[in-house]
């Protein structure tokens, strides 16, 4: 059966992580409280709503409809001055020799992100060649750990569900893609991502012998 390779973008490809929680806490310190690195966790995979919610959630805040709109629109401003420069640098170690791997083969590759700028990002570090389907925030109504992401991502790839191998490193996209009876690869911390199938801290500890016998199976 023919194979596909869906990858989630921050925190699996590059780390934007760190830039949308200084967009976060420049607005927090603005409305008046503290955000933590520590509750930027709960921010991973996290629709940009949701993250506002959960923010204002943090800093014991209300908003009117129009004050939530604004500072969606405030926060966004301010991350995109973050990742303005970003480049090829930025990459996770080992993540191009596994597209470059999987593209030899003809392989077909997917992003499933929840990101609304994942093509802006995948351009400037200079990766977005390699993709086949582009499915982010800009295309699901459905944030993770709905499988819709995952589930658009194989149709416009041409591959069932099942034969979709996908690579997340949130707790909510590693439940999606599992939703989507995908086989997860959860990158990051095994305790935190112990529903995922096979799990690894990064790309350095992916063999291609690996990624050939899922190619096989
Ligand atoms: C990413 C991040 C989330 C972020 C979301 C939306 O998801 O992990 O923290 O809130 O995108 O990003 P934006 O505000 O750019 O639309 P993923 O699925 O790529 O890990
Ligand atoms: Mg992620």
């Amino acid at each position: 059966m023919k194979k596909g390779f869906i990858f989630d973008l921050d925190g699996v490809i590059v780390d934007t992580a760190k830039y949308h929680y200084l967009a976060w806490k420049k607005l927090a310190n603005e409305l008046g409280f503290e955000f933590t690195k520590e509750q930027n966790e709960l921010f991973k995979g996290v629709s940009r709503k949701r993250c506002l919610e959960i923010l204002l959630e943090i800093g014991n805040r209300t908003a009117t409809q129009e004050e939530f709109d604004t500072w969606m629109i405030e926060k966004n401003v301010d991350y995109l001055k973050y990742i303005e420069n970003m480049d090829a640098s930025e990459i996770l170690p080992d993540v191009p020799k596994v597209l470059a791997f999987l593209k030899e083969q003809n392989i077909p590759i997917a992003l499933g992100s929840a990101s609304k700028n994942a093509q802006p990002i995948l351009e400037k570090v200079g990766l977005l060649h390699y993709f086949d389907a582009i499915v982010d925030g800009n295309n699901v109504t459905k944030a993770k750990p709905d499988p819709e992401v995952f589930l658009l991502a194989a149709k416009q790839l041409g591959v069932n569900a099942t034969d979709c191998v996908v690579f997340e490193d949130a707790v909510a996209g590693v439940e999606a893609a599992n939703a989507a009876k995908m086989i997860s690869i959860g990158i990051g911390d095994d305790k935190i991502l112990s529903e995922a199938k096979h799990n690894f801290n990064d790309f350095t500890e992916i063999s291609t012998d690996f990624i050939q016998e899922l190619i096989d199976k």
